[in-house]
């Protein structure tokens, strides 16, 4: 596999002449700046092309290129923004760069309880706390219906977490569940928002009436519209998975879960350009997926691998493991898609780019002022061991 490395642009403060030392090859990143919605021109991606070349690498992925609220819930400016995506993925076909990852997630993009969740060796991770993300729902959103939505011991819990969370504790959870995971990854809500929590009601208010059924017409609507785009160009299109992978977040549905679920969603635009972003972490915190299983059978349409791992612990909570632990196995995952890699390659494909997904926070990684989930130590760290991982199943498919 290619190893990639997701950067955040110039203003990363992890340079790309740090990246070429430590063996990434291929950069994964988007056009930051331009608002959702825009047009990605040929000259601000050539642009940033050159860019990474500069420094001996590609810009093999794009991740994301957001899909707008409007195409997901159909409102009236869908089409114009649907015509505006088609002509962004050509100007990025123009400019070689034929691998999108987007997701077609209402509102929340992925969503963790605690940004810093301590292992006993000082390390720590990201954590997801089912009954803190219930509380964020019925107390802090405080929407209708919302405790009809959670299992009674859970609410129990959050009744009996109301007596001890303080204003400062309110504060945190909201920064982590709608703020400091959101924006930096193009999401509806950035720092600095003066009411975040208002204007994220507002934003799931516009989903009123849609449900599995509409999420998933929607979504087959919009990448039936783009696949000419996408097979005139060879761009492969590659959704990552709902993190965590629930059926629903906020009242609202989320259709890219499980194995069932990409099923259905490969079958419903039948076309090889259609594919996954096989994000094992994602895929692992939910207790259902067999996600050694699920890589061998959707390897053929993954284009873009994200390796990490998570533990699932009890009462609907999980913790990102480390990168050799966890239920994921990406020992097993990297054999499964470098056999892939080569299938592809004896046809005359292309390599398939992996990234190592978010890292724990490790040595100076706290201080760092990185995005949650995105310091450097950590991701380093991650990458040599999956590097390892590689190495040794290049080697055993080499002496087979
Ligand atoms: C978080 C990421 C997601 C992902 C998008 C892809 O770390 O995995 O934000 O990039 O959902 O569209």
């Amino acid at each position: 596999m290619e190893k990639t490395w997701r950067w955040f642009g110039r203003k990363d403060r992890i340079t790309l002449a740090m990246l070429r030392q430590i063996g990434v090859e291929g950069i994964v990143t988007a056009l930051h700046d331009v608002p959702n919605g825009e047009i990605w021109t040929e000259e601000a991606i050539r642009d940033l092309c050159s860019y990474i070349e500069s420094y001996g690498m590609r810009w093999s992925v794009v991740e994301s290129l957001p899909v707008c609220e409007a195409i997901k819930y159909a409102g009236p400016e869908r089409d114009a923004l649907i015509e505006n995506y088609k002509v962004s993925l050509a100007n990025l076909g123009k400019c070689g760069v034929k691998t999108v990852c987007y997701n077609f997630m209402p509102v929340l993009d992925w969503a963790r309880t605690d940004l810093e969740h301590k292992w006993e060796d000082g390390t720590t991770s990201l954590y997801f706390d089912y009954v803190r993300f219930a509380y964020f729902d019925i107390k802090i959103l405080a929407r209708e219906g919302a405790a009809a939505d959670f299992p009674a011991d859970i609410v129990a819990k959050v009744e009996e977490l109301d007596k001890v969370m303080t204003d400062g504790d309110r504060h945190t959870l909201v920064e982590n569940i709608i703020v400091k995971t959101q924006g930096f990854v193009n999401g509806n809500i950035s720092e600095g928002d003066r009411e975040p929590v208002r204007k994220f009601k507002s934003l799931l208010d516009l989903y009123k009436g849609i449900d599995r059924d509409a999420l998933r017409e929607n979504l087959r609507y919009f990448l039936a519209a783009i696949m000419p785009v996408c097979d005139e160009w060879d761009i492969n299109m590659c959704i990552h998975p709902d993190d965590p992978p629930l059926d629903k977040v906020f009242g609202l549905p989320r259709i890219i879960t499980s194995r069932d679920d990409i099923r259905w969603f490969l079958g419903a635009v039948d076309n090889p350009h259609n594919g996954l972003t096989f994000c094992a972490g994602s895929l692992s915190a939910g207790s259902r997926n067999n996600v050694v299983e699920m890589a061998r059978e959707f390897a053929p349409r993954t284009h873009f691998v994200h390796l990490r791992s998570c533990n699932v612990l009890d009462g609907g909570n999980f913790i990102e493991a480390p990168h050799t632990a966890g239920r994921a196995n990406l020992v097993e995952l990297c054999r499964i898609f470098t056999r892939e890699e080569r299938r592809r390659n004896a046809n005359g494909g292309i390599g398939l780019p992996m990234r190592v997904d978010h890292g724990k926070n490790i040595l100076g990684d706290a201080e760092g002022g990185y995005n949650p989930g995105y310091g450097f130590y950590g991701r380093m760290w991650a990458l040599g061991q999956v590097t390892g991982m590689m190495a040794a199943v290049e080697n055993e498919l080499n002496t087979k």
